[in-house]
């Protein structure tokens, strides 16, 4: 586990908290330095020379070593920490829902939520495809949390933080969770985990 790390990223992106979280559940002091995404601050020649996709989160070691990559993040930091499964299968199972949460979930569920909150459009006008992938999405996480508390077994892992950084607020991109009882309970579970106010209410 690092000593401390700087985190920089922007305060209404899912993937920038996931890291943060992490830090906090795990006691590495993080420092936040916030990134506005939306004036190209993710853009500059600094910004591009710790990660060269532009993109926030980045994690900047005390060393100077930097990485990109939200669920990369959240790995290095929780390395031999209960977070991470040391049964092998339940491990490989935790790397399931990161994969399918970076192909399935964030690329639908977070992007309509980004185009109706910060890009302007509107359910008339976001495109059609985004819901019902996303509402697809739910439904998967739904039926693993019929079984199990947590999506690895009953103990928190790294799948609950990455997965629940844009279920929580996934209303504000328009999708209803009152259909996906268990989910919108893990929801409330994973919240409490974190020590967070739920965004359903903060909203
Ligand atoms: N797969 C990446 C996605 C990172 C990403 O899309 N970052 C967005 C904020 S959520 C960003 O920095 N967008 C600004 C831009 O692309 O210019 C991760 O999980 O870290």
């Amino acid at each position: 586990m690092p000593e401390a790390i700087t985190l920089f990223g922007n305060r209404e992106s899912g993937n920038c908290w996931k890291g943060k979280w992490t830090a906090d559940l795990l006691g590495v002091p993080c420092a936040w330095v916030e990134i506005d995404i939306f004036k190209g601050e993710s853009r500059t020649p600094d910004f591009l020379a710790m990660n060269p996709a532009g993109q926030a989160p980045v994690a900047r070691l005390a060393d100077g070593r930097t990485l990109a990559q939200s669920n990369a993040i959240m790995l290095f930091l929780a390395e031999g920490s209960h977070l991470v499964p040391s049964d092998p299968f339940a491990r490989a199972k935790m790397y399931e829902w990161l994969f399918w949460e970076q192909y399935n979930h964030e690329p639908t569920i977070a992007v309509r939520r980004a185009e109706l909150k910060f890009r302007g459009k509107t359910e008339e006008t976001v495109n059609p495809a985004l819901l019902e992938k996303g509402e697809t999405a739910l439904a998967r996480m739904e039926l693993a949390l019929k079984e199990t508390s947590y999506l690895v077994g009953e103990a928190l892992t790294l799948a609950d933080i990455a997965c629940v950084a844009y279920t929580r607020v996934a209303h504000e991109g328009g999708f209803d969770l009152a259909k996906f009882p268990h989910l919108q309970a893990w929801v409330a579970r994973v919240e409490r985990n974190l020590g967070l106010v739920a965004a359903s209410e903060a909203a």
